[in-house]
């Protein structure tokens, strides 16, 4: 019998070729970096993330990601995580905590943790349905402190000019009366006397306590980022550094340039220079430079609730944390590397904290924030997002009747877990005048997590949207 021609061994050994060529084409990559500052949500955001993904072919809901849409989506698991140094992100430990009857939120983490997923789907077209069916793309979520990206700029100043600029944030009467034992110590000390480490410590530990009672009160620009949340670095010597008083720069002049040998302002001076090319030097060529996509959430309601100083800080820290994202050719970064983020979203977090009609303020006041950065960034080629969402959605909305009227209405559980209904307030579009918040405040609630029953998966608020964002061209 005469072998017809698609089943001669040539051609069929060239289809084999083929079809493992486009399997690998197709076996794609992304690695998604999540940040925002303490507090922001991180850790719920990846947990929910990887729990819609894991779960989504189950009960998830995911109707605007394309590739689950179109039901493409064959599977999704947990892998060995590429880096092995960083921590192993505890997405089991937080679904353990909102599952259990009294539900509790996530553990507050410190440092950089990551995890890797498997996502198997069909190819939705192309001469590649020939050649194979499924494609698999490889997702590694790195979650890691925003309060690391407000040390950018400090690649850009010597240790006077730093000193200068902590000098200027200082000023800021709360933050002067937090840091009284700091100057009361750093003002006795004799810079150009021998170098005394144990004295540079003491010195050290107290301007760290400032930042953290900073934070404690609603500050969010705290730098330099190490000294809060030290991770491996905690009691290392080249945190024990600070900035110098505007009456001991003045009384050095020009001397900070060429320290005395051996003195203290000399260990000052080479622990900020190795802060800066041993810590924070790194952190940008060793991890940021391999970040594809990133995601930056931004707690705008907890700072309008802590009050105008929080929220301008807060103005403050995201203008400089976006220097990391402004890839202009003038940029630190482009001059040490070049970094290759090509999508970014911005999102405020926890928006089942308000009622569906106010989530549009919600997005627009974080646009506010975020206006001239934005453009800058945009004009350098990254494609940006500004969103409001829910990692792990607490509340559901509904109306409620007063004085006849329907009003929008909140139900969720406050934090001790007693069923409450409320309407939080308005959201205002842009940051209030100071006199709007001496008069007013803003008041959204904390809630507890939502009860799961014996669901396993997290409702949320537009998580689907992010997630078509960040991968839909990746799983085509
Ligand atoms: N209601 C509600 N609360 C949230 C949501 N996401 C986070 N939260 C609250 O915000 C807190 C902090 O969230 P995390 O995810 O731990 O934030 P983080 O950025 O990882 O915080 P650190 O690890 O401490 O830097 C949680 O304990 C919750 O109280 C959300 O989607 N809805
Ligand atoms: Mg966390």
């Amino acid at each position: 019998m005469q072998t017809s021609f698609l089943q001669h061994p040539n051609i069929q050994y060239t289809k084999q070729k083929l079809k493992l060529t486009a399997a690998r084409l197709v076996n794609n990559h992304v690695n998604l970096a999540v940040t925002g500052l303490s507090g922001s949500g991180k850790t719920a955001f990846i947990t929910s993330l990887v729990n819609q993904l894991i779960e989504a072919n189950e009960a998830a809901h995911l109707p605007f990601f394309s590739v689950v849409r179109e039901s493409r989506l064959i599977g999704v698991k947990r892998d060995v995580q590429p880096n092995l140094t960083f921590s192993r992100f505890a997405y089991e430990d937080a679904m353990v905590k909102l599952t259990q009857t009294s539900p509790e939120w996530p553990s507050s983490t410190k440092g950089i943790s990551q995890v890797r997923l498997k996502i198997k789907y069909k190819k939705s077209r192309g001469l590649s349905q020939y050649l194979t069916e499924d494609a698999t793309l490889t997702l590694d979520i790195t979650d890691y402190p925003g309060e690391w990206l407000l040390d950018l700029p400090l690649l850009d100043m010597d240790y006077a000019q730093w000193s200068r600029h902590c000098q200027e944030e200082l000023n800021d009467p709360l933050r002067h009366d937090i840091a009284g034992p700091f100057f009361t110590a750093v003002n006795r000390l004799d810079l150009n006397a021998e170098g005394d480490e144990l004295a540079l410590q003491k010195i050290a530990e107290l301007y760290s306590q400032y930042l953290i009672d900073c934070q404690t009160r609603g500050y969010q620009l705290l730098q330099p980022g190490r000294f809060i949340l030290p991770g491996e670095l905690s009691g290392a010597p080249v945190l024990h550094f600070f900035p110098l008083t505007d009456v001991q720069l003045q009384q050095q002049r020009g001397d900070l340039n060429k320290p005395v040998k051996g003195s203290n302002v000399e260990l000052l001076s080479q622990r900020f220079e190795h802060y800066k090319t041993k810590v924070v030097q790194p952190f940008y060529k060793d991890h940021f430079k391999g970040f594809d996509r990133q995601v930056v959430l931004v707690d705008c309601l907890s700072a309008l609730n802590r009050g105008f100083h929080s929220y301008q800080d807060l103005q403050k820290a995201l203008d400089w944390l976006m220097g990391s994202f402004q890839y202009g050719s003038s940029n630190i970064l482009n001059r040490l590397f070049q970094p290759k983020i090509d999508k970014l979203v911005f999102a405020a977090s926890k928006a089942d904290h308000i009622t569906p009609e106010q989530q549009t303020n919600l997005v627009k006041l974080l646009e506010s924030m975020l206006h001239s950065a934005r453009k800058q960034i945009q004009f350098d080629g990254v494609s940006t997002e500004s969103t409001a969402i829910s990692a792990i959605r607490a509340s559901k909305s509904g109306l409620s009747q007063l004085n006849g009227e329907s009003i929008p209405v909140l139900q969720g559980r406050n934090e001790q877990g007693a069923s409450i209904t409320l309407f939080p307030g308005e959201v205002p579009q842009s940051c209030p005048s100071p006199d709007f918040w001496k008069q007013q405040k803003f008041e959204f609630p904390k809630l507890s997590p939502p009860l799961m029953n014996t669901q396993y998966v997290l409702p949320h608020i537009r998580m689907d949207q992010v997630l078509d964002f960040l991968l839909a061209d990746k799983l085509i």
